[in-house]
C-alpha cells in the first residue's frame, strides 16, 4: 500500500493500542500505522498570531502534525462557514444557514493555509485523502501548488439537493473545486446522485459506467462509500466487564421498566425535539404503558460558540421540563436527559440494557450511533432499532423501523410496535442487520476508498 497522508479538521490520535477512542481513528490510524503515514490538520488550540509552525507528534506507530489556529480563522473558517454556513445547508436548513462573505474568505484563507503547510510533508507516491466539508477546496489548493499525487475526498455529511445548494453565493466554485480531487466519495448514493444532479444541470456533464465524470480537463471518479463502525470492536466492547457493570446497573435502576434509549451529539440536525414529541405522543397515546418505559436522552453539548446550538440546547431543556412536568409521577420520570458524553465500552451497555434504540435525524449523512446499537445487542435477545429513513444508514439497516423522523404519530406508533414486538421477530430483523454491520465494517470503508484511489492513474499537473 503506498504512503498514505491522511488530512481533516481535526486530528484524532491514538490514546491506546485498543484505540479505545472509536471506529473512525482506529480504522485511520490502524491504515497510517500500516503505510507509516501521516495524519494532518488543526490540533483545536488557538494561537495569538498563525505561524504555520506543525507540532510533530508519534503516538502508537501513528504520527500525527498539527497547526493552531488564531481566532479570527476559528471564528471565520470553523464556526462560521464550516459550522453555520455548510452545515445547516447540507443539512438542508437552509433557514439556519448564514451567508457572510467573511466567513467565506476565512474558509479559503484556511484551506490555503492547509495546503501550504502540508505540501511539504507529501512525497511523490503519496495518497492524499482529505476528510469532509471543512476542506471542500483544499484538493484545488494544491493542485495549484504543484502536487500531481492521487487525492481523494471523502465527505462524512450529504449532499444537498441542487435547489438548495443554489443558496450558496459560491456554490459554482465550491463544486467545480471538487474536480481537482481523482476520487470523491459520499455516503449514500442518494448523496452521489444529488451531485450528479448539480454536476449534469449546471457544468453540463456526463457520468460514465464507473463513475468518471470530466470537466474542463480533469476526470474525478465518485464512488458512495458508507462508513461502517468496527463491529468486532463495539460488540467485544458490549461484552466486556465494563459493559457488564454499566448493564447491571442500568438494569437495576430501570426497576423493570422497559428503556428506550437516544445518544446524540447535541445538534439540530439530530431531530432531538421531533423525537420528544413523538415520545410525547406515545406516553398520551398509550396511558397503559405511562410508568413502564422511559427514555434516556444522551446529548453531549457541541459547537456552543454557534448561536443556533445554544437555541437547540434551550428547547430542548423546555420541552424534556415539559413532558417531565406532564406526565411524571413520584415514582416515575418519563425522559432522563443527560447532557454528557460516556466512554464508549460504557455506552455499549447502556445500549445493550435498552429495548429500544431511538435513532431520528432530521438528515444525517450515516450516522454510526444506529450501528453501534445493533452492534451491542444481545444476539438470543436483541432489542429494536427505530431509525430515521433520512439516515444514511437507512439504506443499509432495512431492517429497523424506519420512520419519517418529522411525524410524531409515526415515531409514537413505531415505539409501540417495538416495545409489543416478539422476541422471534426481533431476532429475525436483527441478524440481517448485524451481518451487514459486520461485512461493511470501518475497515470495508476504509479499504474501498484507498483501493478507489489507488486504482486512479496520477494525473499530471503544472503549478499555476
Ligand atoms: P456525527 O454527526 O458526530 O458524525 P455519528 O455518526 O452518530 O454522528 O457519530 C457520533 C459518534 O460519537 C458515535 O460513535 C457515538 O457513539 C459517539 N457519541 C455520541 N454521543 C456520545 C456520548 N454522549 N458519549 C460518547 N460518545 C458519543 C458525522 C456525520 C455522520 C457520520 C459520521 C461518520 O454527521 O452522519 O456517520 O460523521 O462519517
Amino acid at each position: 500500500m503506498s504512503r498514505l497522508v491522511i488530512i481533516s479538521n481535526r486530528v484524532s490520535a491514538p490514546t491506546s493500542e485498543s484505540g479505545a477512542q472509536g471506529g473512525l481513528a482506529v480504522a485511520l490510524s490502524a491504515a497510517l500505522q500500516e503505510s507509516n503515514g501521516v495524519w494532518f490538520g488543526w490540533s483545536g488550540e488557538e494561537t495569538d498570531h498563525y505561524t504555520g509552525h506543525i507540532n510533530f507528534q508519534r503516538n502508537f506507530g501513528v504520527t500525527t502534525a498539527t497547526i493552531d489556529l488564531e481566532a479570527q480563522d476559528i471564528d471565520e473558517y470553523y464556526n462560521g462557514f464550516a459550522n453555520r454556513t455548510l452545515w445547516p445547508l447540507f443539512h438542508y436548513r437552509v433557514d439556519l444557514a448564514e451567508y457572510e462573505r467573511g466567513f467565506a474568505g476565512g474558509y479559503e484563507r484556511v484551506n490555503a493555509r492547509f495546503a501550504d503547510t502540508v505540501v511539504p510533508l507529501i512525497e511523490d507516491e503519496d495518497l492524499v485523502w482529505v476528510n469532509d466539508y471543512h476542506l471542500i477546496p483544499l484538493g484545488q489548493k494544491l493542485r495549484d501548488r504543484g502536487c500531481a499525487n492521487r487525492i481523494g475526498f471523502f465527505l462524512h455529511i450529504p449532499w444537498p439537493p441542487m435547489r438548495l445548494l443554489h443558496s450558496l453565493p459560491s456554490h459554482l466554485a465550491l463544486v467545480t473545486s471538487l474536480f481537482a480531487y481523482d476520487v470523491v466519495g459520499f455516503q449514500t448514493e442518494d448523496s452521489l446522485e444529488a451531485f450528479l444532479d448539480y454536476a449534469r444541470h449546471q457544468l453540463d456533464v456526463e457520468v460514465d459506467a464507473e463513475g468518471f465524470v470530466a470537466y474542463q480537463g480533469r476526470t474525478v471518479r465518485l464512488i458512495a462509500c458508507p462508513i461502517g463502525i468496527d463491529a468486532v470492536e463495539f460488540r467485544a466492547s458490549a461484552n466486556g466487564p465494563v459493559a457488564a457493570e454499566i448493564h447491571g446497573q442500568m438494569v437495576s435502576s430501570a426497576n423493570g421498566r422497559a428503556m428506550i434509549i437516544g445518544v446524540d451529539r447535541l445538534d439540530y440536525s439530530k431531530g432531538l425535539q421531533e423525537r420528544f414529541l413523538g415520545y410525547e405522543r406515545f406516553l398520551a397515546s398509550q396511558p397503559q404503558r405511562q410508568g413502564g418505559v422511559f427514555l434516556l436522552q444522551i446529548a453531549p453539548p457541541s459547537r456552543a460558540d454557534v448561536q443556533s446550538y445554544q437555541d437547540i440546547r434551550a428547547t430542548l431543556d423546555e420541552l424534556s421540563g415539559r413532558i417531565n412536568g406532564e406526565f411524571a409521577d413520584f415514582n416515575w420520570v418519563p425522559i432522563r436527559y443527560v447532557n454528557k458524553g460516556y466512554p464508549r465500552e460504557e455506552l455499549a451497555g447502556m445500549f445493550r440494557a435498552a429495548r429500544v434504540g431511538l435513532v431520528t435525524p432530521l438528515r444525517d449523512g450515516m450516522n454510526l450511533v444506529a450501528k453501534e446499537y445493533v452492534a451491542a445487542q444481545d444476539p438470543e435477545d436483541p432489542g429494536v432499532l427505530i431509525l430515521s429513513r433520512f439516515a444514511g444508514a437507512a439504506d443499509q439497516l432495512t431492517d429497523a423501523l424506519l420512520v419519517n423522523p418529522h411525524s410524531p404519530e409515526e415515531i409514537a406508533d413505531a415505539i409501540a410496535q417495538a416495545l409489543a414486538m416478539p422476541r422471534e421477530e426481533r431476532v429475525a430483523r436483527w441478524r440481517p442487520m448485524i451481518a451487514n454491520i459486520e461485512e461493511q465494517d470501518v475497515l470495508w470503508w476504509r479499504r474501498r476508498f484507498t483501493d478507489a484511489l489507488e486504482s486512479v492513474q496520477p494525473a499530471a499537473v503544472s503549478a499555476s
